[in-house]
């Protein structure tokens, strides 16, 4: 018994239950496969919210759809902000590529890092995790999944267990008074797919976030008559081109006019709610479930992935998010390192001292550019306690803080421009034809070496490329 393998349970194969699955494969690599594992994973591919699927709703299964990305999605931020540092963007595609792909690409950078290893043997596909419970008397977790194809249920005990299962999934949706006479579509981020059938349409998008501000402008990119984004404490605030304009909070709609507090109406065809999500783990219990806002160090973590109340249990990834795959790669070493004993697990005052620390400084951040460099300390602590390889944390602030200038400048243009990788330091390659000029975003197109520079905007290199 003294010399079993630990038995280890990831829920979930997006990023960062794959992040997870490469620490391990990893040390495999090394000579040691030092625990069993198992993924399970409710869709028939990897790649969580990256991996786009056209339905909405509820899947073939019966099942709450997973991903809320659209088929137009570009990268949001840039790719420099996010590059794994052991497996560069240079090193998958052969060649350099621009700062912000489409969503194909990075799905198959995300896949790429591990299709030439055995970690998709660990995965159980279209296997659905449905409850997992703690035995006191064991100390083991019991696992219920459910394999979708064949409805078979299988009860499992882990030593551990990884949650991996994303946070933006379940829609935050809100009232609004008078909406039941609304005649125009009403939907949630979760639901768009494409923003094509809103050509000629007056768009309400509700939210000030990334949701609101991106669908809008895939609106506008399509040819929406107008787009209006109501927004409930601050406007997103940019120099937002003609037809594209931010509105406070909805007083009341009637029929297809919309009514806001600052007194004024507009007619409107259809409205998007852009309202964020809801931490929902449907297969936990109370006792070992997260809840609470999208914030950047949510409560009850220590070091932002150890369940304080049990600490054999973890969530990766539940972070509202500026650094990506990088955090989530830096999260899922020291959760293995945990795991196999390499690093030490301090006990349970010290872990609630650390979280309370760490909670004061979060209450502390008054502005975009705090909360990147607080986010960027978090990362470089965790970095601190495992042998994931260094990258530049300082340089990928300051990418985010140019990002952040760049969309300033010209939100519609502000993906033409060009970072330069703090991994291998190469520069980003202009993509061949701009943002709001190109309307194929498949990885064929993309990667072709077509060069179309002929229209758009021309923001040049960024100072942070030089
Ligand atoms: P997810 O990607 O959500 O993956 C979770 C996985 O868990 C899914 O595969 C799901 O099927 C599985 N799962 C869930 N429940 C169960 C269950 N009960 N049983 C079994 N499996 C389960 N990040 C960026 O870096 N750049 C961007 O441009 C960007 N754009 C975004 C746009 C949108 C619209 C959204 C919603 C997110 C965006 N993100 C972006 C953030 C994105 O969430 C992360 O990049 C990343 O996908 C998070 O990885 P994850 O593995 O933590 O969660
Ligand atoms: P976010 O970033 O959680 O933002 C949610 C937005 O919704 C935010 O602007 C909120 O305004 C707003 N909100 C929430 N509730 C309401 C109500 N009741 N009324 C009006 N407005 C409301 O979610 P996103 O979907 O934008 O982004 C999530 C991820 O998807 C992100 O990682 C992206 O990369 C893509 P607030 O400022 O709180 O007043």
């Amino acid at each position: 018994m003294m010399n079993e393998k630990k038995k280890v349970a990831i829920i979930g194969a997006g990023p960062s239950g794959m992040e997870q699955l490469r620490t391990f494969e990893t040390a495999e690599r090394d000579g040691e496969q030092p625990v069993k594992l198992v993924c399970l994973e409710k869709q028939s591919d990897w790649g969580g919210q990256w991996n786009y699927t056209w339905r909405t709703g509820l899947d073939e299964y019966g099942e709450p759809v997973h991903s809320s990305m659209y088929r137009n999605l570009w990268s949001n931020g840039p790719k420099e902000a996010l590059e794994f540092a052991d497996y560069s963007f240079d090193e998958h595609f052969g060649k350099s590529i621009s700062s912000y792909p489409p969503r194909t690409v990075l799905w198959d950078y995300i896949a790429g890092r591990l299709q030439h290893t055995d970690g998709r043997k660990y995965v159980r596909f279209e296997t659905v995790v449905r409850h997992v419970d703690f035995d006191e008397a064991t100390q083991t977790f019991t696992v219920v999944s459910e394999h979708l194809p064949t409805g078979a249920t299988r009860s499992e005990t882990f030593d551990h267990v990884v949650v991996a299962s994303g946070h933006f999934s379940f829609p935050n949706m809100p009232d609004a008074p008078g909406i039941e006479t609304f005649t125009g579509i009403v939907s949630h981020a979760h639901d768009f797919r494409g923003a094509e059938g809103l050509a000629d349409k007056h768009l309400l998008v509700v939210g000030s976030s990334y949701s609101a501000e991106d669908i809008g402008s895939q609106a506008f990119k399509m040819g929406a008559a107008s787009v209006t984004a109501s927004y409930r404490t601050n406007p997103i605030g940019y120099d937002w081109p003609k037809g594209f304009e931010e509105r406070p909070a909805i007083k009341h709609i009637d029929g297809n006019t919309v009514h806001f507090i600052d007194g004024t109406s507009k007619h409107i065809d259809a409205i998007i709610f852009c309202t964020g999500y809801q931490h929902k783990y449907p297969f936990l219990p109370a006792d070992l479930a997260l809840s609470g806002p999208n914030t950047v160090y949510p409560e009850g973590l220590y070091r932002g992935v150890v369940w304080q109340n049990n600490p054999a249990m973890y969530y990766v990834g539940a972070q509202d998010q500026w650094f990506t795959f990088n955090m989530f790669d830096a999260q899922a070493w020291y959760v293995r390192d945990l795991i196999v004993g390499r690093a030490e697990l301090p006990a349970a005052d010290e872990r609630a001292a650390s979280i309370a620390e760490w909670r004061a400084r979060f209450e502390a951040i008054d502005s975009v550019a705090t909360e990147i460099e607080f986010q960027g300390e978090y990362v470089r602590d965790l970095l601190r306690q495992t042998d994931y390889p260094e990258f530049d944390i300082d340089e990928v602030v300051s990418i985010f803080n140019s990002w952040v200038e760049d969309k300033q400048v010209d939100i519609m243009g502000y993906r033409d421009r060009c970072y330069r990788s703090v991994i291998t330091g190469t520069i980003a390659t202009k993509h061949h034809t701009p943002w709001l000029q190109e309307l194929d975003d498949s990885l064929e197109r993309y990667l072709s070496d077509e060069v179309d520079l002929s229209v758009g905007s021309d923001f040049g290199l960024t100072s942070t490329a030089r």
